[in-house]
């Protein structure tokens, strides 16, 4: 199966198994939970739950564990955007190429969507382990520590802390990088970590896999989080608000530093670069059972939206 393909099919099953995970909206309370499937489904590129499908495959995961593993990042990340669009941080109207979720269900309800959308997520993480797997329980918990560290305060939402209070001022490169890796790198980071964890959990006795497999991936996922962010940054001023499905510009216009504003459009493209090549670098000790992870570095870097 081509990469086109297989991702295709990957974002097909994460969109069955978040359409199965998330309450339906006649459940009361319904506006609640019709906001919740309005954030989450039928859009986005999915690259979160690809990178726990990749890691998953290289690492032997259970595919059985790497669905709830998938929806956990992306409901995680749902909330993030729903959160973030609010008027009292971004301020958005379009995303995902319709009306941002407080336009079309009003504030307080995004508000609830988002908290929600979090619980939910690690509803999602464990379930399959209590379902599919009863007698692997004990492990989803190294699972849910790290998903609970790389959506908080010190993942996540604390670099939107530190984005927010960034707006007006000249970050240099190291706080901008330390931003950056917090706010979007931890949950791409903790993505591909899920996809390894559920590999161990599927399999303990061949732990460690092949032997520094933990740190090669881990090293991946930051080269490759970071390369996120600065293609994000380039194509915020490059495209167009129909191609990305958000408002275009933003950063600019909201005076944020980005790797764009921070390096030049030149420079922010050759980092994009370096930094892909040297995310395949550091997978270059596995075999073809890496190959997904790095089609969708590939995916990450080479992005159009
Ligand atoms: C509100 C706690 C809290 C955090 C918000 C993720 C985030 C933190 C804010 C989003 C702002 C933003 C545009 C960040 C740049 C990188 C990013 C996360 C882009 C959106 O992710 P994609 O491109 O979106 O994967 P889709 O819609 O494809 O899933």
């Amino acid at each position: 199966m081509n990469f086109k393909e297989w991702a295709a099919l990957m974002a097909d099953r994460t969109e069955h198994c978040l359409e199965r995970v998330l309450p339906a909206g006649s459940v009361l309370p319904g506006r609640l939970h019709e906001g919740m499937r309005y954030a989450v489904l039928g859009g986005g590129k999915r690259v979160r739950p690809l990178l726990v499908y990749a890691a998953g495959e290289c690492a032997g995961a259970d595919p059985a564990l790497l669905d709830g593993a998938a929806c956990a990042v992306e409901l995680i990340h749902a909330y993030s955007l729903v959160h973030d669009d609010l008027p009292c941080m971004d301020n958005d109207v379009l995303r995902r190429g319709k009306p941002t979720v407080h336009v079309a269900f009003g504030e307080a309800n995004a508000m609830l969507v988002g908290d929600a959308l979090q619980a939910l997520a690690f509803r999602a993480l464990v379930e399959p382990f209590r379902q599919a797997q009863p007698a692997l329980a004990a492990r989803v918990g190294p699972m849910v520590l790290a998903l609970a560290d790389a959506a908080g305060s010190t993942g996540m939402a604390g670099g939107q802390a530190i984005d927010l209070g960034a707006v007006g001022q000249v970050l240099d490169a190291a706080s901008l990088q330390t931003m950056h890796e917090m706010k979007t790198g931890a949950m791409l980071r903790v993505s591909v970590r899920l996809g390894f964890l559920a590999g161990q959990a599927s399999a303990p006795a061949a732990a460690g896999l092949e032997s520094g497999m933990d740190a090669a991936l881990d090293t991946f996922a930051r080269q490759i989080g970071l390369a996120f962010q600065v293609v994000d940054d380039i194509l915020d001023v490059e495209a167009d608000s129909a191609t990305l499905g958000k408002t275009a510009g933003k950063d600019q216009e909201q005076g944020k530093p980005t790797y764009v504003s921070m390096l030049g459009m030149a420079q922010a493209k050759e980092l994009a670069t370096r930094l892909h090549a040297q995310a395949h670098q550091s997978l270059a000790a596995f075999g073809a059972g890496a190959d997904r992870l790095r089609q969708v570095a590939d995916l990450i870097v080479l992005r159009k939206s």
